[in-house]
């Protein structure tokens, strides 16, 4: 297999590299940590290392060297599509390198072949559907699919640690093969007519997704295909990686590890922003029968921010500026929907939501992440459950975690433990004790 191939071509060099630096260099400070700081959710402390993705404060992520505008630009697409192969990010992701079209499509193929979901879980989701919400399907199943882990059946079988990226490798073949079929089933589920959903071997993953969840045309493909593509891979920090990183680092598989990743994202400061945000443009519009105008939009929000809760969509823990995947959806809406009321609407909330949490004075970045527009794109293409959205996250962070964590099997990343310390202790330290 391909990725295989390429990844176990690279793995003496990197094993090399890792071992020289750390043997080397080991005693290096790169960081000093302060009390706020560990009062404060670590914002910031240097502790995690992947090579997959970095989130630059001023500018926002790369994805293996790759501005996002670059990924879209070079990364192969199927005929006629403006948004490039699901597939050919995920290559990119695992193996660092551009792919051509026939590397993208051989992911693609691989998905196909491994997409078929056990009868149990359609069974369990299909008996769970009416009380749950869609991410609490979605993780249930993940950890449905755990018997199934080639991981933990090698490794009771005596596996050597050399070798252990394998299995995680088919475990996260496997993985990102099924989840797109099983958001589809829940989306059927909950919201169309229960259908268990069918793959087209002709489609790629983006067009299947379309066509699996009932959404016609190509530019909603080309919006599946840039959802998954923009929400893969937001450096090891933020909840949903690094809590698939820690959990994956007791030697969990991926499906344990990922399911916890999946319940970190279900929270509303991270991955559920996106319901948050469409439902916070919906209740503007029903509140004043359409568009306001600039002055009530910031009233509302100022009215908003004064009751105590946050503005969803706005501000990060490590952006500065606008978040670029924020960017490359707004501008494919500006160009495919630009009359599009709710869009008018998220616009305007962009010119003027940032200008109010400046003055408000406390956000550390007044600036639109990524979940302030994805939900506007969904719902103008007929998506418009919008509980629905987070699952939707959920399909394309699955790339980016399962990317990281084959490449920490692969370098022998070891249990995560960082040390917790007393206030007592703390306030020793501040007296210089
Ligand atoms: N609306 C209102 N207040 C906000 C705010 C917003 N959008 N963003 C930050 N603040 C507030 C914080 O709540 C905090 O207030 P307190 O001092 O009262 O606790 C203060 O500003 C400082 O926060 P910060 O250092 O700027 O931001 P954090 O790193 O603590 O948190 C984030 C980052 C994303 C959780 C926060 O900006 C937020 O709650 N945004 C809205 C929810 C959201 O969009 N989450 C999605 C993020 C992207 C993702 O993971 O999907």
């Amino acid at each position: 297999m391909i990725l295989h191939d390429k990844i176990s071509a690279q793995l003496p060099d990197w094993r090399a590299r890792v071992t020289k630096l750390v043997k080397e260099h080991g005693e290096a400070v790169i960081d000093q940590v302060t009390i706020g700081q560990v009062y404060g959710g670590m914002r910031d402390v240097k502790s995690l290392v992947s090579d997959i993705s970095y989130v630059d404060p001023a500018e926002g992520i790369r994805l293996r060297g790759y501005s996002i505008p670059e990924v879209l630009k070079l990364l192969p697409k199927p005929q006629g599509a403006q948004m490039p192969y699901v597939g050919g990010l995920y290559y990119l992701l695992l193996v660092g390198e551009i792919p051509t079209a026939a590397q993208a499509l051989a992911v693609e193929d691989e998905w196909k072949a491994r997409s078929l979901i056990p009868q149990n879980i359609l069974g369990c989701l299909a008996s769970n559907a009416a009380q749950m919400h869609p991410m609490t399907l979605l993780s249930q199943a993940v950890l449905g699919l755990q018997p199934g882990s080639q991981f933990t059946r090698r490794y009771h079988a005596g596996m050597k640690k050399d070798e252990y990226w394998l299995p995680m490798l088919e475990d996260s073949l496997d993985l990102t093969a099924k989840l797109p079929v099983l958001a589809a089933y829940i989306y059927n589920l909950k919201y169309r007519n229960g259908e268990v959903p069918q793959t087209d071997p002709n489609l790629d993953m983006g067009a299947n997704f379309a066509r699996m969840i009932g959404v016609e045309g190509a530019e909603y493909e080309d919006v599946a295909r840039l959802y998954f593509i923009l929400h893969s891979d937001h450096e090891l920090g933020n909840v949903s990686a690094h809590v698939t990183h820690l959990v994956a680092s007791s030697l969990s598989d991926i499906y344990f590890a990922f399911s916890a990743g999946l319940n970190g994202l279900a929270g509303p400061l991270h991955g559920l922003a996106n319901q948050e945000c469409l439902g916070w443009l919906l209740d503007v519009h029903r509140k004043f029968g359409g568009v306001p105008t600039n002055e009530q939009l910031r009233q509302y929000a100022w009215d908003w921010l004064n009751s105590g809760r946050v503005i969803p969509g706005y501000g990060h823990a490590v952006l500065r500026v606008p978040d670029p995947r924020f960017t490359a959806q707004f501008e494919f809406a500006q160009k495919h929907f630009p009359d599009d009321e709710i869009l008018r609407l998220a616009a305007m909330v962009y010119e003027i939501v940032p200008q109010v949490l400046k003055e408000q004075g406390k956000a550390k970045n007044p600036a639109p992440n990524v979940d302030a527009i994805s939900g506007t794109l969904q719902y103008h293409y007929g998506v418009r459950e919008f509980d629905f959205y987070t699952v939707l996250f959920g399909v394309g962070r699955a790339l980016g975690v399962t990317a990281n964590a084959v490449w920490a099997r692969a370098l022998g990343q070891p249990l995560e433990r960082p040390k917790s310390l007393t206030t007592a202790m703390l306030e020793a330290a501040a007296k210089g004790k």
